[in-house]
């Protein structure tokens, strides 16, 4: 069970490390004052939240209504399991590590800190959206999501404390001094840069990017270094809502457009005050580039060192068939030559940013499936679809290239023609943002998405989620 009595909720046993203690208490009035300045927006009295109480299996959260800047951010590892082992790499077979191994200290610091980067960053790009929220019951659930990532940079911001020494301490600080989007101390990865102005945006954000997160946390929980795996899997935990809030999100959104275009018999669903299909197209295909970026490249010799070195590891590790060392392996990797797309043979160590980007792209299809279901049943004979892995990338080995989402490779000039129809313009932002009305009254949503089959913890939709100051 976790302590709410201590100052910073914990399962760790803070109270036996007075100088950890110490060191966090005083990181504390920095977060809070970084949430004051960088976190919502919008005056709340109090909200609807769930807020850890275990982690266990069973009933590990606890319901009730929560003054925003009261929440109980914690530090909360999955319960140790004493056998583990090292599952993968150089390393594979020995007992895992309770300490950061020095060979591996400043890799390790390096995921840790990309991976705390993004958290407050994503509350940073929401921060205004609760201005703009279609009712109280997304209100809510965009405020479950910044909560809980505040929470997920208190994860990391634990274990660069505790872990990592005087280095640690100045990294946990550098997290609450960059920002998303600024020009002189952005946040590291580069969709966390982009803006999420709109709830277009942010349930595209919380399907495609939320979802890297998934994989990405998976790969660091089977990590060697234990204290990161335990960390990483209660993170995932709470990061299944944040799925569930960008897919059904977008089923609401597109359920919406069908309806209106089955009961115009058009396309044209502005006059109706819906979003175009197309517009929902492209703003799949930003989003979803985006992310793929987030995987790094596509051959990239620091996840083959990551993997040797037992930091991170694939996705389902332990459920893969060979040898869990991939020294003599080998994979197909896409890449552009002479003006086509080829498919290189690269050794399996430097391919693994791909690998777990195909189970990611695999898991984004499904989502696809969902909306054409969606689009089916309501009679509408169009379809979305993810665009080619290499449309309007910018890191790896497609950056440079212009790819079409069919997959053909088109000169700079070609791209430049073509590309409004099919990344959001100025235009179709400025319509999106203009249906980005507050709904604030219970029961009732904004006409351009459709409300949600059920509420939140078994409470209905018009349930008062959210009371406004
Ligand atoms: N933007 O060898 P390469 C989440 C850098 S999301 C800018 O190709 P590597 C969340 C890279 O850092 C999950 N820079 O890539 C979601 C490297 O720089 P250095 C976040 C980029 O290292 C929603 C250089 O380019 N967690 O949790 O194999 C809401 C060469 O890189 C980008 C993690 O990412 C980019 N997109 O892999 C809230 C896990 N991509 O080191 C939260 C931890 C690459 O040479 N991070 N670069 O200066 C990692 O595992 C790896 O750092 C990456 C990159 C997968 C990101």
């Amino acid at each position: 069970m976790i302590d709410y009595t201590e100052k910073i909720p914990n399962n760790v046993d803070l109270d036996g490390d007075r100088r950890l203690q110490r060191a966090l208490e005083s990181w504390q009035p920095a977060f809070l004052q970084w949430w004051s300045s960088m976190g919502p927006t919008l005056p709340t009295r109090d909200v609807y939240l769930r807020t850890a109480i275990s982690v266990g299996r069973e009933g590990w959260a606890d319901f009730g209504y929560v003054a925003l800047p009261e929440y109980r951010w914690g530090i909360f590892l999955a319960e140790r399991d004493r056998d583990r082992r090292v599952a993968f790499g150089e390393h594979k077979g020995e007992p895992v590590w309770q300490q950061v191994p020095g060979e591996y200290r400043a890799e390790l610091q390096r995921l840790i800190v990309v991976q705390g980067d993004t958290e407050p960053a994503s509350v940073e790009q929401q921060r205004r959206l609760g201005l703009s929220a279609p009712s109280l019951y997304d209100l809510r659930n965009l405020f479950q999501v910044n909560v809980e990532e505040g929470r997920h940079l208190w994860a990391m911001v634990y274990l660069l404390h505790a872990y990592f020494g005087r280095d640690g301490r100045e990294e946990a600080q550098a997290l609450l001094h960059r920002h998303s989007g600024d020009l002189d101390s952005p946040r590291i990865l580069g969709a966390f840069n982009e803006e999420t102005p709109d709830w277009l945006s942010f349930f595209m954000f919380t399907y495609f990017t939320d979802r890297d997160g998934k994989y990405q946390l998976a790969t660091l929980k089977e990590s060697a270094f234990d204290p990161l795996s335990r960390t990483c899997e209660f993170m995932l935990k709470e990061e299944a809502h944040h799925m569930f809030v960008g897919t059904t999100g977008v089923d609401r959104v597109v359920e919406r457009t069908a309806q209106l275009m089955t009961e115009h018999d058009s396309d044209d669903v502005v006059a109706a005050g819906g979003i175009p299909l197309d517009i929902i197209q492209k703003y799949v295909n930003f989003h979803y580039s985006v992310s793929l970026d987030l995987f790094g490249s596509e051959t990239s010799t620091n996840a083959g060192n990551y993997f040797t070195a037992g930091l991170k590891g694939r996705w389902l590790e332990e459920r893969r068939h060979d040898d869990h060392r991939l020294t003599d392996d080998s994979m197909w990797v896409d890449s552009v030559e002479d003006g086509e797309l080829r498919r290189v043979e690269v050794a399996a160590l430097t391919g693994l940013n791909e690998d777990l980007r195909a189970e990611y792209i695999r898991d984004c299809q499904s989502g696809v499936a969902r909306w054409n279901r969606i689009l089916d049943s309501a009679g509408v004979g169009r379809t979305l679809r993810l665009p080619h892995a290499g449309f309007n990338r910018r890191v790896g080995l497609f950056a440079g290239h212009h790819i079409a989402p069919s997959g053909e490779v088109l000169s700079e000039a070609e791209w430049q023609r073509r590309a409004p129809g099919w990344l959001p313009t100025e235009q179709d932002k400025a319509y999106v943002r203009s249906l980005m009305k507050p709904v604030y009254e219970r029961g009732r949503i904004a006409a351009w998405i459709a409300p949600p089959r059920q509420g939140i913890n078994g409470k209905p939709f018009d349930y008062e989620y959210v009371h406004l100051s």
